[in-house]
């Protein structure tokens, strides 16, 4: 068939699919309220034999000639060491930019693959993107099973890699050189998008990546993509302001979603202008200011008296930018009144239309300043008002308790919480993950900007603390002087401090806060409450006359450990100790580990909510059985808002 415009391009360049990706990924901007940045700012990687001689070889070359061909924009690579930790570093990375850039991660295939599994599902549930490249088994399919392919009889379309489409917002495999280029702009646009994005996986054949073919110049040219504002429907806002209008106690809840979308301010004169008490979730802090009269701090599972009892009274939650975990609410505990209405600010449908909501699906900056407009001369009255000061005062005090316990012979880890929320300056950044202290700090941190709270508790995966750090570092760039303190457990330490190497490497400045406590505090005190008697929670040898883990400690020197990958170590015997070691790696120049050991058992913080753990229904354990009573009761409270 003839056509009258038969389409040829221009002009082709002639390029392998591994150069082409590292040339168009290069390429790539983000913009947003008219600010432009890279939108992959550079690529972490691991070699095998999958992807050395493909994406590695385009690396290569894009770092001899990016300096002399204008054509080529360089692709900054950093060799990580473990694949987990590439795609850690690289959410931390998108984290810290909210979500305006991120990084690649390129791998071999089999395990260096499967190895970004955990990364790719913290990703997604967190909504960050990131884009991973794993390489794959042959198109041709000439040499198979290759070295590293799992064979599966069913279907010789199978690999390894298909364990990452349950955790990506986008998957693809590219069989063909030309499959790359749709590929690549779907890619872009998953990324970008605030209500999609997380992680993007594109599986690159080992084959495929060598091959070359004769790419349209213009898919190599500068694209910019913009991240959008959507904007609430009318309609929507109106039968929101109504449903504020009519709320006697209202709790605005703010997540994450307030912090990516800039909109601290637009949150902050929302609640001056309405009086509104403002609780938050792990990804929220900081949306408000602590000290603002109407926060009133961490609320659900691990939050405090304040915020939880006025969620227990409230009979309006106006949640903007949260995807209501358990966490927030206490296992569908925390919104007591059975009259309890819900309005859901959310750029996402699917978190708006959750708990039978109002839904308002809309920028969360752009929404919370449309409804102050809409609710224009009213507020909350005089006496709630008065509620939540004293509710924030009773709680003020509980929190300086905990900072400043004098705990011995150990002291409780609040203490080094204490210590580092009265020493690090507004925007200098605090990492954690997993353990006890992602509770500890949801109750008690005091943040005063948005930048300092960086906690990853939607998928609390231990092992992110220290890759995190490292992509908060990176993505602050070599002239930012603020601090990033990453907090780490003993438990998470020996999952995944691998990237520490990595950190020394480049040279980069990170505080890392090693936390020994010989065990897990916080699955320990989980098990103690379910009947389980902290059973397998602590680092202990084999007793040869008991046949468990409860012989003495593991003598493992975690601080010497630190040292051995070539960061400096001080070793802190006790708060005070702690707090004049910190002052000295705050005002440094180099990375620092903190270490010091505190009581497994606490104190920690006092707690006022519920967490749905199913205990054994049926145990000859008394211990069991009492916990089992107890969860009985507790579940009586739970309901499904309907
Ligand atoms: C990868 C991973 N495995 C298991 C868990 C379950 N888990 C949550 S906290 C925890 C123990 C953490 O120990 P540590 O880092 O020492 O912190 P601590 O509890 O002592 O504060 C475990 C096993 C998890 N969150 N992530
Ligand atoms: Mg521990």
């Amino acid at each position: 068939m003839s056509s009258a415009y038969p389409y040829a391009p221009a002009t082709t360049v002639r390029l392998t699919v591994g150069q082409a990706v590292v040339r168009f990924l290069a390429a790539q901007h983000s913009e947003r309220d008219g600010k432009e940045r890279r939108l992959i700012a550079g690529m972490f990687g691991i070699f095998g034999h999958g992807n050395v001689a493909g994406v590695g070889q385009a690396l290569l070359e894009n770092a001899v000639t990016c300096a002399d061909d204008p054509d080529v924009a360089p692709m900054p690579y950093w060799l990580m060491r473990n694949e987990q930790g590439g795609v850690h570093a690289a959410a931390g990375f998108a984290k810290e930019t909210r979500r305006r850039q991120t990084l690649a991660v390129t791998t071999s295939i089999g395990p260096g693959a499967t190895n970004m599994v955990t990364g790719a599902a913290l990703a997604t549930t967190n909504r960050l993107p990131v884009l991973l490249l794993p390489s794959d088994q042959f198109a041709t399919r000439y040499p198979d099973p290759v070295l590293q392919q799992l064979e599966d009889p069913r279907s010789l379309d199978v690999s390894v890699n298909d364990a990452f489409k349950p955790v990506s917002r986008s998957w693809d495999r590219i069989n063909r050189p030309e499959q790359l280029m749709p590929s690549l702009l779907n890619a872009m646009r998953v990324l970008t998008d605030p209500a999609e994005t997380g992680a993007v996986t594109i599986c690159l054949p080992q084959d495929v990546q060598a091959e070359a073919y004769d790419w349209p110049v213009e898919f190599f040219d500068k694209r910019v993509w913009h991240i959008g504002r959507p904007q609430a429907d009318p309609a929507a806002l109106a039968r929101a302001v109504e449903a504020i209008r009519t709320a006697q106690r209202p709790l605005l809840i703010a997540g994450g979603g307030v912090i990516y979308a800039d909109g601290a301010q637009a949150l902050r004169d929302f609640a001056t202008a309405t009086g509104i008490p403002v609780a938050d979730t792990q990804s929220g802090k900081g949306a408000i200011n602590f000290d603002h009269e109407s926060s009133v701090g961490g609320v659900g599972a691990t939050g405090n008296s304040a915020a939880n009892c006025l969620a227990a009274q409230a009979d309006l939650i106006i949640g903007v930018g949260t995807r209501y975990s358990d966490f927030t609410t206490a296992s569908h505990t925390a919104f007591a009144r059975p009259d309890v209405r819900f309005v859901n600010v959310n750029v996402q449908a699917f978190d708006a239309a959750k708990l039978s909501a109002t839904m308002v699906v809309g920028d969360a900056r752009d929404t919370l300043d449309a409804l102050r407009a809409g609710l224009e001369g009213w507020r909350t009255d005089d006496g709630y008002r008065a509620e939540v000061a004293r509710l924030r005062q009773e709680w003020d005090a509980v929190v300086e308790q905990c900072y400043h316990r004098d705990h011995s012979p150990l002291p409780a880890q609040t203490e080094v919480f204490g210590a580092l929320n009265e020493a690090l300056a507004e925007r200098d950044v605090i990492i954690n993950a997993a353990g006890s202290m992602p509770g500890d700090l949801q109750c008690l941190w005091r943040a005063s900007s948005p930048d300092q709270y960086h906690l990853e508790y939607a998928y609390s995966t231990m092992g992110y603390e220290i890759p995190a750090a490292l992509g908060v570092r990176l993505a602050m760039g070599p002239d930012d002087d603020r601090n990033v303190v990453t907090v780490v457990g003993d438990g998470s330490y020996q999952m995944l401090p691998m990237e520490l190497a990595t950190i020394a490497a480049e040279g980069l400045k990170v505080i890392v806060v090693l936390l020994q406590n010989h065990g897990f505090a916080s699955i320990g005190a989980l098990s103690e409450s379910v009947g389980s008697q902290r059973f397998g929670t602590k680092y202990r040898m084999r007793n040869d006359s008991t046949g468990r883990l409860d012989g003495a400690q593991v003598p493992l020197d975690l601080a010497a450990n630190a040292e051995s990958w070539g960061l400096k170590v001080l070793r802190c015997n006790g708060i005070a100790d702690f707090r004049s070691h910190l002052r000295t790696a705050l005002d440094g120049d180099e990375a620092v580990v903190l270490y010091i050991e505190t009581d497994l058992l606490g104190p920690n913080p006092p707690g006022s909510s519920w967490w749905d753990v199913p205990v054994a229904e049926v145990s000859a354990l008394e211990s069991t059985q009492a916990a089992r009573a107890a969860y009985e009761q507790g579940k009586r409270a739970q309901r499904h808002h309907l």
